[in-house]
């Protein structure tokens, strides 16, 4: 079974848009294994977008994820860092299809709702980067023969 780190980002939670979002991966058959909400410190935004210290928008981008509350979820499911990608759409609300989460409630390319880790070897990087080990946990739901069948 695959993991893979959600972030509902502070627009999401401002917006209200929190359990929205969260049954949209709860549906997909993912299963959550770890959820918390926190306001992100500008050392915990730096490291996760660190990939990104080079780009024009940075420094927005960092003001934006500090901003407020977010919500940081694992979860857990077969193939759950592309299950996740799916659900979000692209990165820019615009191009992002309809019936994706960006595509239907973002307009905007930074202030796009939500993060998913787009590589195995980055979730766990990014899981271990928004969880400490205590916070996770490990249950197997009592549906999951008919999800992951
Ligand atoms: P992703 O979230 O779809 O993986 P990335 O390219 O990894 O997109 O960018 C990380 C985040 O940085 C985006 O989700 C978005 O919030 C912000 N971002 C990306 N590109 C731009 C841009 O051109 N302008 C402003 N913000 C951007
Ligand atoms: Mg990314």
């Amino acid at each position: 079974m695959e993991r893979t780190l959600v972030l509902l980002k502070p627009d999401a939670v401002q917006r209200r848009l929190a359990g929205e979002l969260i049954s949209r991966f709860e549906r997909k058959g993912l299963t959550i294994v770890g959820l918390k909400m926190l306001q992100a410190s500008k050392d915990l935004a730096e490291k996760h977008y660190s990939v990104h210290a080079a780009r024009p928008f940075y420094q927005s981008l960092i003001s934006f994820l500090t901003s407020g509350p977010t919500v940081a979820i694992a979860l857990e499911g077969r193939e759950a860092v592309a299950a996740v990608r799916g659900l979000m759409g692209l990165t820019d609300g615009v191009k992002s299809p309809p019936g994706t989460i960006r595509g239907d409630y973002a307009i905007s390319i930074q202030n796009n709702l939500v993060h998913g880790s787009d590589s195995v070897d980055n979730a766990k990087a990014e899981i271990e980067l928004w969880f400490k080990p205590e916070e996770l946990t490990s249950w197997n739901p009592t549906d999951s023969s008919w999800v992951a069948g």
